[in-house]
């Protein structure tokens, strides 16, 4: 994907993830905000056509080398549309849940003890993250496993970490439904991630190689 950037359909229906996440805040999450993320992103770079062949993943990798002009737009805009990608693809509506025996499993096992160890984990970055931003789980090129979160719409890429799972901790990815009730967002959160595409993600983190693409 390269310029002008495009809206990435969901994967499901808007209302697939009821009750957990609704239908108004979905809409109005992938419609609204990250189409202005998009839009944003393709306004900063609209006059500078020596990126316009470049994906999305190597103008957020190469962002320091970028002018400074649209440097800050693209990490913002850039970062939301990367950041949302991810995030709705892993989310599903009745998945399969994390299969027992398979790599990712092993190493969640390994590094937090358990499936509900790693929940906690990533419940408390989500809620100590001040602010907007996101909680992750990421692996370093060897596998293992960490809990990281980061603020704004920052992307997780140029740190040679491969991302797993993200959680948007923004206020306009639950407050219709929520209000500042964060923790019940995460709660529910949980009950809808799609962990067949975690696993896929993780298998990931030997090859995945974003200075390359
Ligand atoms: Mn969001």
């Amino acid at each position: 994907m390269n310029y002008p950037f495009s809206l990435t359909p969901l994967p499901y229906k808007a209302d697939s993830l009821e009750p957990y996440i609704d239908t108004e805040t979905m809409n109005i999450h992938h419609g609204k905000h990250v189409q202005a993320y998009v839009d944003n992103l393709n306004s900063a770079i609209k006059d500078y056509s020596d990126y316009h062949s470049w994906s999305l993943e190597k103008l957020l990798y190469n962002l320091d080398n970028l002018p400074e002009a649209i440097r800050a737009a693209v990490r913002n805009n850039g970062g939301g549309v990367f950041n949302h990608d991810l995030f709705f693809s892993i989310m599903v509506k009745e998945g399969k849940g994390l299969q027992t025996g398979s790599s990712l499993s092993i190493a969640i096992e390994k590094k937090f003890g358990s499936l509900e160890n790693l929940q906690a984990e990533l419940k408390q970055a989500g809620l100590t993250q001040f602010g907007s931003g996101w909680a992750w789980l990421v692996s370093d090129r060897e596998g293992n496993l960490q809990v990281l979160k980061t603020p704004n719409q920052d992307a997780l890429i140029g740190q040679n970490l491969i991302p797993i799972i993200n959680l948007d901790v923004w206020e306009h990815a639950y407050y219709l439904l929520r209000q500042n009730r964060r923790p019940e967002y995460i709660d529910n959160f949980f009950k809808v991630v799609n962990w067949e595409a975690a696993e896929a993600n993780y298998a990931k983190h030997t090859g995945l190689d974003y200075s390359k693409m």
